[in-house]
């Protein structure tokens, strides 16, 4: 008898894909060549904001190896448009390819160069003579909202972009109003950088016989690059082709379309060259999208025994010179309760525009930021009680019958067991063995303090649609097509899973592809930890589909009922009847598709699409800890230990969960306690190289301690909910809480993220001063 297979899904296999990409096989935008290929650099502005008086392109134009020198004057009239979208609470101006009279940021191009070679494209870009006028700048959103500061888009008459709200200001202050307890803080979150290892870029081809563009860039949306080509260069859908070859990180911030794209396409187009652009570091950090710097205004109500009775929240978002969405201010608005059941709420998210480079979406996109705002305040709640803030977590939690909860802000929670994550975590660490241990430290002698951290979160994840294709080949091969587009995640190995186990062939035969429209299976991509909840789901349902139909035909193979015939082992048999006498493979069922023998309503080729749309947004959860010492001479944290207990239903392949698990514990450890892209208060960027710009190191971080617990979402056939943002989400609030246990008996109230030495140290000598504290 044959053993029944042991389902792949479950299994921590190791991932395919990685073995290529570790060994130095990977194919990024920098290794792409193409027979004639030039090269583009981009002439940025130095200053935050100024007025274009004159450029002077001759003599870069005459420079050796010059093809171009471009700039608004030369390009589509669009090309140097802001276009203003309005949004359902404000205005959104978005950037113009390339300036024609004002520039609103450092970094903002004003002229591209085109030349046979980099070096004679860089030589000729210093040659292009660009007179500004500095006009007056601001660099920060409350400075930008002041009366009298400089406007980014004068035509708009304000600097703020727009004002979101969400839940019912009247409640909120009834509760204000009758609680025993309020607690008000205010936060400020530091504006970060994606940092992927492959910095941006693009390499468009123009086939002037066929009237066709090719056009590869490192981007989480190949179609959303499709449509916005198809739309600037006026061309027809079909002749244009974006393809994501191996993308060294996207984190996000390389979800939205770069104006630089469309000008890379229409340089190739015009002057019949294939055109590559590749930013610098540097690039990447004036110019992509950024994210979190929020300012906050919060409060909570609560009864003295620390359950949380209201909520009220106002932000200010710091959009940079440009904004195409309201972006994280959307999430931060809906999340801002986390798991906690808050009978009224009032949260209000404004975005403002100031003289700085883009922000956007970065990994979390607006969960790190709630998470870090209601986390400090449950802790605040904790201290101001007495009571230990896994208790107070615990009181407040939204219980797992309540689930589909709807918050007081309007979002809806699939399901939970939040209470059963913070358990699971506090055996994980040995939390009493913790507190034993702070409770025998003399915080009047000790030089390094022992601080322990808590915080406990939701993460929305696999919101809208996402598409599959599974087709079984005449050879048995099984090609997957996803509309999800993989930076490092895995997707190869886990899709493969997925379809290996409903159509019961070993995982080898399952090839995946992604992230080339040419394969003409139009989808989203992959950001909001989306990938598996939504393009897995879809894959599923695709394979699902697929046994189906093979059965049927498989059936008509067998003579047999369809209603007999049953899929064993990989192959279809006569159910009652030995395997072995009457079974069809997949390929024989594949070829018959093709042949012709069969009746019409079987006939073609064995594929599925299917489009899944999810009917709501699955929500993961857990609870982090956080474990530093914090030596009270130098300011310095060190991190002990991090802990993750994370529930994203069941997982596809653990191993990957895992590894998605440790990238964002980094991300999210790098936030807390350095990372910083710094302005100064006129829009220069400080921070603009990774000299400048701190990243944790791995011998920053501790080794991860990781559990999970099991909630399956019922809003997608997997079960499953994302993880890619859980680490991003739950380090910072963790470990900003965890040094302020440390530092709590030294007086020391409140911390401002990054963590550095210099704050921390100087919070301690504030709260040593008579009078100090805070
Ligand atoms: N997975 C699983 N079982 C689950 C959930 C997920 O096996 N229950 C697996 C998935 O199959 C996938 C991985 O875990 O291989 C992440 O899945 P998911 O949470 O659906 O997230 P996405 O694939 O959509 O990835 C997006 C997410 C985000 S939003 C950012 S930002 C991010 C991240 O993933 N950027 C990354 N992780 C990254 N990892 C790398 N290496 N590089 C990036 O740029």
């Amino acid at each position: 008898m044959v053993e029944p297979l042991m389902p792949l899904v479950g299994q921590p296999l190791r991932p395919f894909e990685d073995g290529r990409l570790v060994r130095g096989q990977g194919r990024y935008l920098a290794d792409l060549r193409r027979p004639g290929m030039v090269q583009l650099v981009l002439v940025r502005s130095p200053y935050a904001h100024a007025r274009l008086d004159r450029l002077d392109t001759r003599a870069a134009a005459g420079a050796p190896g010059v093809l171009a020198v471009l700039t608004a004057a030369d390009l589509p009239p669009a090309f140097s448009e802001s276009p203003v979208t309005a949004s359902e609470t404000g205005q959104l101006v978005a950037a113009p390819v390339l300036a024609r009279e004002v520039v609103r940021m450092v970094g903002q191009p004003v002229a591209a160069v085109v030349a046979e070679t980099l070096a004679q494209a860089l030589d000729a870009a210093a040659l292009v003579q660009v007179d500004y006028s500095p006009l007056p700048a601001v660099a920060d959103p409350e400075a930008a909202l002041a009366p009298g500061a400089p406007l980014v888009h004068p035509a708009l008459g304000t600097n703020r972009a727009f004002t979101l709200r969400r839940g019912d200001a009247a409640a909120a202050d009834r509760a204000f109003a009758q609680a025993a307890v309020r607690i008000r803080q205010r936060f400020t979150i530091p504006r970060l950088a994606g940092v992927p290892l492959e910095p941006v870029g693009a390499l468009a081809e123009w086939d002037a016989a066929a009237g066709r563009l090719t056009v590869w860039c490192p981007t989480q949306a190949p179609w959303r690059v499709h449509q916005a080509l198809v739309r600037a260069l006026d061309l027809p859908a079909e002749r244009v082709r974006v393809i994501a070859p191996d993308v060294g990180g996207g984190f996000g911030v390389r979800g939205p379309v770069y104006p630089e794209y469309l000008l890379v396409a229409w340089a190739a187009r015009h002057l019949g060259r294939p055109v590559r652009w590749l930013a610098t570091r540097r690039e990447d950090f004036l110019a992509t999208p950024a994210s979190r710097e929020t300012v906050v205004e919060a409060e909570l109500a609560a009864s003295p025994a620390g359950r949380i009775q209201g909520l009220r929240v106002r932000a200010l978002t710091n959009l940079g010179a440009y904004a195409g969405s309201e972006g994280p201010a959307r999430r931060i608005v809906a999340l801002l309760t986390g798991p906690y059941d808050i009978p009224a709420a009032a949260v209000e998210v404004a975005g403002v525009y100031t003289h700085t480079g883009p922000t956007g979406a970065y990994r979390g996109a607006g969960r790190p930021e709630a998470a870090y705002i209601i986390e400090r305040l449950v802790e605040t709640l904790a201290r101001d009680r007495g009571l230990d803030p896994a208790e107070v977590r615990r009181r407040n939690f939204v219980p797992p019958t309540a689930f589909p909860y709807r918050t007081a802000l309007g979002t809806v929670y699939d399901s939970g067991n939040y209470a059963a994550a913070l358990d699971r975590a506090l055996a994980l660490v040995d939390y009493a063995a913790l507190r034993a241990r702070q409770r025998a430290q003399d915080p009047a002698r000790d030089r390094e303090l022992l601080g322990v951290g808590l915080m406990s979160y939701i993460e929305p994840t696999g919101g809208g649609w996402e598409s599959g294709r599974v087709r079984v080949e005449p050879d048995g091969r099984v090609v997957v097509v996803s509309g999800s587009v993989p930076q490092g995640q895995g997707h190869a190995t886990t899709f493969a899973q997925i379809v290996a186990d409903r159509l019961g062939v070993p995982v080898e035969a399952v090839v995946v592809r992604q992230g080339d429209t040419a394969d003409g299976l139009p989808g989203i991509g992959t950001f909001g930890s989306r990938s598996l909840a939504l393009g897995g789901s879809a894959v599923a349902v695709a394979a699902t589909e697929v046994v189906e139909r093979a059965r049927r035909i498989a059936a008509h193979l067998l003579e047999a009922a369809p209603d007999d015939v049953r899929l064993q082992d990989g192959r279809f048999v006569v159910a009652g009847v030995p395997g072995r006498v009457r079974a069809v493979t997949w390929a024989a069922v594949a070829r018959a598709a093709l042949s012709g023998d069969l009746p019409p309503d079987l006939a073609g080729p064995l594929q599925a699409e299917t489009r899944f749309e999810a009917p709501g947004e699955a929500f993961a959860f857990g609870t982090g800890v956080a474990v530093v010492t914090v030596d009270r001479e130098t300011g310095v944290v060190r991190l002990r230990r991090l802990a993750l207990v994370h529930d994203c239903g069941p997982a596809v392949n653990p191993r990957l969960v895992a590894a998605q698990l440790h990238g964002g514990l980094a991300q999210g450890a790098g936030e807390a306690l350095g990372e910083w892209l710094r302005y100064d208060p006129e829009g220069q960027l400080l921070t603009g190289s990774l000299l400048d710009y701190w990243l944790p190191h791995a011998d920053d971080l501790p080794f991860f301690d990781l559990a999970e617990t099991v909630t399956p979402s019922p809003l997608n056939p997997l079960g499953a909910k994302g993880v890619g943002e859980a680490g991003t989400i739950a380090a910072p609030a963790a470990i900003v809480n965890a040094v302020l246990d440390a530092l709590w008996p030294l007086g020391v109230r409140d911390l401002t993220m990054p963590l550095t030495p210099e704050r921390v140290w100087q919070a301690i000598q504030r709260a040593a001063r008579p009078g100090g504290g805070g």
